[in-house]
């Protein structure tokens, strides 16, 4: 989130389009309400079905699962089209104005630089214009047709609200109503909040429907401010933490990242990562990096890690390609990885395609599970439902169980969607043999280290080198770790402009990623996390609910990254004076003197509003971005493609199918299926009564949702025979479910392209363990296919065929 969820109760519009957060995040859905009820605040929702948020909307817009680009480009069209843009916002803080090289274009549902084989783009020409200076061009008239404001107005001129009926199925009043409500937002006193989730990112193009709305929400002035921005609302309790730790196979903690194979030593690596202003007198916030990854180094190496060796440099692993789980389950079913250790995960339920997990889970020699339950996934040798299974015969995998404690028995930290990191208690103590994570690691560690100093081996200095300054080395504490993550100093740390005071002294914590060095005299294991265990304490502890001007900020509860902001990008609800847009929602503001305000600035309190750094600090343009400028595999724009498995051709671009970028590989392709044999769209989602896998083994959980069940409209339930109540198969070109059906008025079909459309809604709760009766997962039927970005699964838009069945599964 770039806000907090108490700031949703500031704002006057609530957008929930690719999430049902009324379901699947009932405690934060309270601020919407609040906002309704002290500002009269609207709320809009466009998902395919009428859901639990929808019954409380006052507005409700139908779309068909995986078109939400076309919707949103149509908003963009409209917004440009109408004027309805906040213009010294846009002026100011967006890149509208910035140049772009002329090789850029699009072409027939291509943008410059394609290359088939590699089904990939060479983006170098999705870049700005340089002067001689080394400074991007601009023109402030907007009026250049190389401009961003004017290239954007081209790509989304094609999106009218025929052509977003034509493709999305919402009618045509209705998207207008909508597109309406949020131009609505345009003026600097009123502010729209978007809040979405899983419906947006479990797409081919995932990553594309956000950057769409984050370019609505540019375009009307709505981040930085109070009430506004782009809520993600994140899964598990820690997933926020998940990415902020770098578990992601590309990066290292703070969003740093992994360096390739190319990158053979440090000034490789760095040189890549200088972050040059791009205009005059921009901070450029990343020019810092070198600082945060010698940290990171010194926190993972200590000693170890010195100039002399590029502060271990070398003991990074180093990618050839993203090993992103699709990879690593395609390369275990391809026999090319054959251990396994699977920690608080459930793939045999929760990834795509069940066969090929199931055929993966197979050639593996080795299938470690470190888990609270005993989950379908160590025992994924049993075959129940019907998919392309492997015999149990036939499967050699030795599967180890180790039973962990889960987040109600443990201490520490976990970082919610408003991006605090809040403490927390156990509550009773581990069960049986249980036992924390974090012992189980430590143990696997040490007694790896000891092969390593016994046998030598490849490369051994990586793990033998490893800091581990724990008290007691076989169960390190959370305190220890939370500290780590935080830093200290390592030396004296002084002060740049006066070397005789001393900011931090040796063995001291920091109070702030501004205190780091590069020269080995700090270290730090998550740069953002700096300030969150200082020597004032674990700020994470904290829980004063004081909220000053009660501005929906709470900035003494808990700790928030980075430095305690609340809301990112706050200078931004100013303007170029500093001045608030909205005096009855001021946030950060220029008193004459410094930077004042509820929330931490983003920048220096003391740069004066006529040096003209921009709020978007971490962009070396100071700015953000409408065209994003490379970041993106798959285009600087968004656009429309269809599902890897859709319905119908994509009306804007005929011969591409899915988004060209998309991470597929060659089986999956084959594993698609047409809407001859599959006519239905399908689409996955959770219900409040459980949580994913884990609440099926409780009792009071099983009687509120005991049974699988699939959702059709009366008009499929009629066209197909298909009873209320009644059992179903479904079934895709990968797998097949049996399922109650339950027939409601809440799907109705869309008309797409002239013709009618119908949705099949598949919850994803049941599985074959645990107290609910026996059910099947929407992943027997999930392509194994991902988006080009960050390659999350395309679960929210399938294709099925679904039929009558006299009865059900038991057995
Ligand atoms: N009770 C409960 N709460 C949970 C969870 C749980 O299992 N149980 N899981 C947690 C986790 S890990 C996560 S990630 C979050 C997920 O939170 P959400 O993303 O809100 O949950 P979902 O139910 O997966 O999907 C949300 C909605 O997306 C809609 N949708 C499907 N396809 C599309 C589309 O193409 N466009 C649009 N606009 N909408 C579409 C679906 O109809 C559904 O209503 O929930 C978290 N909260
Ligand atoms: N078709 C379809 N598939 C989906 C989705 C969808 O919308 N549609 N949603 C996707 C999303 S958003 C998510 S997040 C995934 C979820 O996928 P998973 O993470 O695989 O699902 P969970 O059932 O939450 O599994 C987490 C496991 O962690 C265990 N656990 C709990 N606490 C601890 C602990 O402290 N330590 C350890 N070691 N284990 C612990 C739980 O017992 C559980 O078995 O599913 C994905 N799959
Ligand atoms: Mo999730």
């Amino acid at each position: 989130m770039t806000n907090t969820w108490q700031d949703i109760k500031n704002t006057d519009l609530v957008v929930v389009m690719g999430g049902n957060a009324a379901e699947a995040h009932p405690c934060g859905f309270k601020w919407v309400i609040e906002a309704k009820a002290n500002r009269g605040a609207k709320l809009v929702v466009v998902d395919p079905r009428y859901t639990r948020t929808a019954s409380v909307s006052d507005f409700y817009c139908p779309i068909r699962p995986g078109t939400d680009i076309a919707f949103l480009g149509g908003v963009i069209n409209y917004l440009l089209a109408n004027d309805k843009i906040q213009h010294e916002y846009v002026k100011a803080f967006t890149n509208a104005s910035y140049l772009i090289k002329p090789e850029f274009g699009w072409n027939e549902g291509l943008f410059t630089g394609y290359d088939e084989t590699k089904r990939g783009y060479d983006t170098s020409s999705w870049d700005y214009q340089l002067g001689e200076d080394g400074f991007a061009k601009i023109d402030d008239t907007l009026q250049d047709p190389q401009c961003v404001y004017q290239l954007m107005k081209k790509h989304f001129a094609v999106y009218t609200p025929e052509m977003v009926e034509r493709i999305c199925g919402s009618p045509k009043d209705k998207f207008l109503k909508v597109a309406e409500m949020m131009s609505e937002c345009s003026t600097p006193t009123k502010t729209m909040t978007s809040l979405y989730a899983l419906g947006w990112t479990q797409h081919s193009k995932g990553a594309q429907n956000i950057r769409g709305m984050a370019m609505i929400q540019l375009l009307l002035g709505n981040i930085g401010v109070r009430g506004g921005g782009m809520q993600a609302l994140r899964g598990h309790s820690n997933i926020q933490g998940l990415t902020d730790l770098g578990l992601m196979s590309n990066l290292i903690p703070g969003y740093l990242n992994m360096p390739t194979d190319k990158e053979k030593d440090l000034g490789a690596y760095m040189s890549t990562r200088g972050f040059k202003p791009l205009r005059p007198g921009q901070t450029s916030y990343w020019q810092n990096y070198k600082k945060f990854f010698v940290s990171f180094q010194k926190s993972m190496w200590g000693d170890a890690a010195k100039v002399e060796n590029d502060w271990a440099y070398d003991w990074l692993p180093k990618l050839d390609v993203t090993y992103d789980v699709l990879r690593a389950f395609d390369l275990m079913a391809n026999g090319k990885m054959n251990g396994y250790f699977c920690q608080g995960f459930n793939p045999l339920m929760t990834f795509p395609d069940r066969g090929k997990i199931t055929k993966a889970l197979s050639k593996l020699k080795f299938l470690v599970t470190m888990d609270p339950l005993e989950t379908e996934t160590s025992r994924f040798w049993e075959n129940h439902g019907e998919y392309n299974e492997v015999k149990s015969a036939d499967i050699q995998t030795e599967v180890f169980q180790l039973p962990t404690s889960c987040f109600a028995e443990d201490e520490g930290s976990l970082v919610n969607s408003s991006r605090w990191l809040q403490w927390h208690w156990p509550a009773v103590k581990p069960p049986g043999e249980a036992k924390l994570d974090t012992e189980i690691m430590a143990q696997i560690y040490l007694r790896l280290k000891a092969m390593y100093q016994e046998e030598g081996g490849k490369l051994p200095d990586p793990i033998v080198n490893l800091r581990w300054p724990y008290a007691n080395p076989e169960d390190p504490t959370p305190e220890e770790l939370a500290k780590e993550m935080n830093g200290a100093a390592l030396a004296d740390v002084t002060d740049p402009t006066d070397p005789t005071k001393i900011l931090v002294a040796k063995g001291k914590q920091l109070d702030t990623f501004a205190q780091l060095k590069d020269d080995g005299s700090t270290f730090s294991f998550c740069w953002i996390y700096a300030g969150c265990f200082t020597e004032s304490g674990n700020q994470m502890a904290r829980r004063d609910v004081s909220d000053p001007g009660d501005a929906g900020l709470a900035p003494k509860w808990a700790w928030a990254w980075p430095v305690n902001r609340r809301i990112l990008y706050n200078r931004a609800s100013s303007d170029v004076n500093g001045k608030p847009w909205d005096p009855s929602r001021k946030l950060v503001y220029w008193t004459g003197e410094k930077w004042g305000g509820f929330d931490v600035p983003d920048y220096g309190p003391t740069i004066r509003p006529e040096q003209s750094v921009g709020p978007f600090i971490m962009n070396p343009e100071g700015v953000a971005r409408l065209f994003s400028r490379g970041m993106m595999r798959d285009g600087p724009f968004p656009s429309h493609y269809e599902p890897f498995e859709s319905p119908v051709a994509n009306v804007i671009a005929p011969k591409i199918r899915g988004n060209p970028a998309a991470r597929i590989f060659k089986d999956d392709l084959v594993a698609l299926g047409t809407p001859d044999k599959y006519p239905y769209v399908a689409t996955s989602y959770r219900l409040t009564e459980h949580f994913h896998q884990w609440t099926k083994h409780v009792w009071v959980n099983a009687v509120l949702q005991p049974e699988f069940f699939v959702e059709i409209s009366e008009q499929l339930a009629k066209e197909k025979g298909i009873d209320k109540g009644g059992w179903v198969r479904v079934w895709s070109n990968r797998g097949s479910v049996k399922a109650k059906a339950v027939v409601t008025k809440r799907i109705k079909p869309l008309m797409v392209d002239g013709k009618p459309v119908h949705v099949v809604g598949i919850p994803q709760h049941w599985g074959f363990m645990g107290k609910t009766k026996k059910g099947f997962h929407p992943n027997s039927l999930t392509p194994f296919v991902g988006d080009a970005n960050i390659e999350t699964p395309e679960y929210k838009a399938f294709l099925v065929n679904i039929e009558a069945i006299a009865s059900g599964p038991v057995a």
